[in-house]
């Protein structure tokens, strides 16, 4: 009950989005330790309720899947143990804290599988509809979100204040205050050659195209966390292999990829370039859908079974880390040819701002109705069974 009454209380706050300048205001101002523990006591528990709120507003079938009771009790957990540090405010109190949320990021690693696992329970002894589908694709989102801005904060606190070693002198935590593209893009591309190389013993060339604009600075670097910008490179460097390879399958060299990197005032933009065959327009959405990536993946066992790419929930969550400070990723296919992915990043510090999910009625309505009735006529004029259909 006590539980209930705080999850309620921090559940009306507001969580409090940083700026890239925020975070690395914490880790430079010394004897910043204390204003950081300040801070995220309140602000921890005050994600978390707020997302904790959502997952209650779950369809009931899918919070009594084994597995989501385990993830909610999980934050659970953690919800009580940050709350202890309410009232806390000797100096022993502030190791504890970072002890504590290493203990916390600990119990919370497999989240994103241990979730998938219970859509497949669901899926196996409920089915899931299309309206249903629709609540957790929108609920995953906002939770998966939530999960990467609380790791954030917490990375953030025990990387600057912990006793973890061997991070790099430059970094403020996790965030490359210069952190160069060009490395990243050099970085993913070698490490997803290397498992394409294992699969199908070829994989495409990397051309880089590098368009700096003389008007900025830094050439191609910005201030950003290179293992999220990395997440996503590999993610969609693995993809763009895996099509390339696959619909040249009968060839001996393939086409390379092709990378340009742009940096303007506002957006720096990376395409990705692949000549795969693409996908035809219908099936890029499919691509972010949770629901399609959970499949077991039952037809592509006749193929030999490639697990180089395509499996997961690799698209998605690498949108929400582009999405995450206000950038975004996007997938232009050309069916028969090829497929662009592009990802935009915020050239400014000041407007890579966090993008949080808010527990509010807006929200909570999403969950309780229905998809509206489409004004739009359907794409065949026909039902199924060849009558012109009715007015409904
Ligand atoms: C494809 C499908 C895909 C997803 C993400 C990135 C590149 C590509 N290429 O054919």
């Amino acid at each position: 009950q006590r539980m209930g009454m705080m999850l309620d209380h921090y559940s009306q706050y507001n969580p409090m989005p940083l700026s890239m300048k925020n975070f690395i205001d914490f880790g430079n101002k010394t004897g910043c330790q204390e204003a950081s523990f300040q801070f995220l006591r309140k602000e921890l528990p005050v994600r978390m309720a707020n997302i904790m709120k959502e997952i209650k507003l779950l369809p009931d079938h899918l919070l009594t899947m084994p597995s989501v009771r385990l993830v909610m009790s999980w934050y659970e957990q953690s919800f009580r143990e940050l709350i202890q540090f309410e009232n806390i405010d000797d100096k022993a109190g502030l190791t504890d804290f970072t002890d504590r949320l290493i203990q916390i990021r600990n119990r919370h690693t497999n989240v994103v599988e241990t979730m998938a696992q219970g859509i497949l329970e669901l899926k196996e002894t409920h089915g899931i509809d299309d309206n249903t589908e629709n609540r957790i694709q929108y609920f995953l989102d906002r939770f998966y979100m939530s999960r990467i801005s609380i790791r954030m904060l917490i990375n953030q606190h025990t990387l600057l204040f912990g006793n973890e070693i061997g991070h790099h002198p430059r970094h403020v935590g996790s965030i490359d205050p210069n952190c160069n593209v060009l490395h990243v893009v050099q970085d993913a591309f070698e490490n997803a050659r290397f498992l394409c190389e294992q699969y199908y013993l070829l994989c495409p060339e990397l051309d880089i195209t590098c368009k700096l604009s003389n008007k900025v600075k830094d050439g191609d670097s910005i201030v950003y966390v290179p293992s999220h910008l990395y997440h996503m490179l590999f993610e969609l460097f693995k993809n763009a292999m895996r099509a390339v390879v696959e619909h040249h399958s009968n060839e001996t060299e393939v086409p390379k990829l092709n990378v340009m990197v742009v940096k303007g005032e506002e957006d720096l933009s990376i395409k990705l370039s692949d000549e795969g065959g693409g996908v035809p327009r219908s099936k890029t959405d499919l691509l972010f859908q949770y629901m399609y990536s959970t499949a077991p993946q039952p037809s592509r066992s006749d193929s030999g079974s490639a697990p180089l790419a395509g499996y997961g929930y690799g698209l998605p969550l690498s949108r929400l880390y582009a999405r995450y400070f206000h950038g975004d990723l996007i997938l232009n296919s050309f069916e028969g040819f090829g497929t662009d992915a592009i990802v935009y990043l915020k050239v400014l510090s000041n407007e890579a701002n966090e993008r949080l999910p808010v527990y509010n009625t807006t929200a909570s309505k999403v969950y309780s109705s229905d998809i509206p009735v489409s004004d739009w006529s359907s794409s065949s004029p026909f039902n199924n069974n060849g009558h012109q259909s009715h007015r409904n």
